[in-house]
Order: C-alpha cells, then structure tokens, then sequence
C-alpha cells in the first residue's frame, strides 16, 4: 500500500484520502460513500475515529468495503481497539506531541502483536497535531503546536523522519475552522527531505486542498466535507482534480 501511495505522489503529484469515521453511519452508508468516493478519483479509503471506531461496526464497514470497493483501507486508528483484521494497512502512528505516553509509544504496542498476527501491512508515521486539534487533541492530550510556529512543527516532523517514520501528518483536528497554515505545510515539507507529508484537518472546499498541494503536501485528507457533501463523487472529484497535476 505504502508503494502504490508513492508511485502516486511521483505520478500525479499528490494523493487524495478520504477518511470514513466508522461510528458516523451504518455500515452499508460507509460502504455507499466509499464507491462514491472512488468513482470520485480518491485514491484510498482511511477508516477511523477518535471516538467509538472499534469492534464490530469496525470490522462490519471494512468486510463490506472489501467486497465492494478496489482502492486499499488504511486504518486510521484512535487507539489499540482501532486495529481490524479486514484491513489492507495501517497507518502506525505515534502522536509525537502528545502529553500521554499511552499515545506515543503503548497503545502502539498493545496493538502490534496484532497488525502482525492480521498480516496487515504498517506505515510508519509521526502524527503531529496542530491548533485547534479538535476532539483527536482532546483525546490524544496534544501540546498543539501552534498556528505560528511553523518551525516547531518542521522540528517535529524532523525528529519523526530521524525515528525511521516515512510518514508525516499534520492534522487540524476533524472538522477544523482552517486548515493547517500553508506556510507551516511547506515548513515541515521543507525539514523531511524524502518523508511524504500528509495534511488533514478542515479542508472543506478544493481551493484550500489545492493551496496545501502547491505547498508541499504529498497525500490530501477530507473527512467532513465528504461527509457533509451531497454528491460524494462530485465533491471528491473536484478535490481530486485540484491537488493533481
Ligand atoms: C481528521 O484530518 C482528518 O483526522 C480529516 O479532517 O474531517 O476536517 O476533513 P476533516
């Protein structure tokens, strides 16, 4: 999976993820917005949620996404119970500037044992969480960075990409006002040399997807705006079509 993203990024410039939070709708809905979506031009399907994303409506969403969509899952997990057999691969993320070691290195290896098991494949990332934060900083007890210090967060993704991660993920919080700042986008783009950035977190419409891509991000993560859309293709679409070259 980690692969078919990066011949992506070299090929059109830039992924697009939609993020399906499994404790939002029923299980068929997600499946509904995920064809959606990729008739749309996504290029992957991100499941999780800080909230209630586990067990079987978890696993329910991702058996019956396999039968019916063709682009990977990628769990996107809250914590160790976001770990589900049915899955292609799993973003193994540590959020670097948390306060709570559960959510920088335990909740990590509670659930390795079982991304082994599953034989579900892991990509390595530093999850770093950016003012507001939203519920996700809540939750994971993030010392958010703030909006205008770029250069902390550009030390944060260094550091992740210095730990082995090829992954950086600059996030807003679900539902964010505003998106992470362009300038902090291509600060940290800037600092990880060959690590692929990922930006996610309040981006509603393709005029701020497209100014996150010029600025240096790899992979476009929409979550809410998909959501919220009532044509899913054609939302999805338009993001697509403003983030590749
Ligand atoms: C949340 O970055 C993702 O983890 C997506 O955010 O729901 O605001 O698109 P949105």
């Amino acid at each position: 999976v980690e692969e078919y993203l990066n011949d992506i990024v070299k090929r059109d410039g830039c992924v697009h993820l939609t993020l399906i939070d499994p404790a939002s709708q029923k299980p068929e809905r997600a499946v509904e917005i995920a064809k959606a979506a990729v008739e749309g031009g996504t290029d992957a399907i991100m499941i999780g949620g800080s909230t209630g994303a586990v067990g079987q409506v978890l696993d329910l969403t991702l058996q019956l996404m396999k039968e019916q969509i063709n682009v990977p899952t990628i769990l996107f997990p809250g914590d160790s119970a976001g770990v589900s057999s049915y899955a292609d691969a799993i973003f193994f993320m540590s959020l670097l500037n948390s306060r709570d070691i559960n959510y920088i290195v335990t909740n990590q290896a509670m659930g390795a044992p079982l991304v082994r098991k599953f034989g579900i494949e892991p990509i390595p990332m530093a999850y770093l969480i950016v003012e507001p934060g939203g519920t996700v900083g809540w939750v994971g007890d993030a010392r958010l960075l703030p909006r205008t210090k770029p250069e902390l967060a550009a030390a944060y993704a260094l550091a992740g990409t210095y730990f082995g991660m090829r992954y950086i993920y600059l996030e807003a919080g679900s539902g964010a006002d505003e998106p992470v700042p362009v300038e902090m986008v291509g600060a940290v783009k800037h600092a990880i040399d060959k690590g692929h950035l990922i930006v996610g977190g309040g981006i509603r419409d393709h005029n701020a997807a497209a100014a996150c891509a010029k600025a240096g991000a790899d992979m476009i993560v929409t979550g809410t705006a998909v959501e919220d859309a009532g044509d899913v293709r054609a939302k999805i679409a338009e993001f697509v079509s403003a983030i590749k070259n």
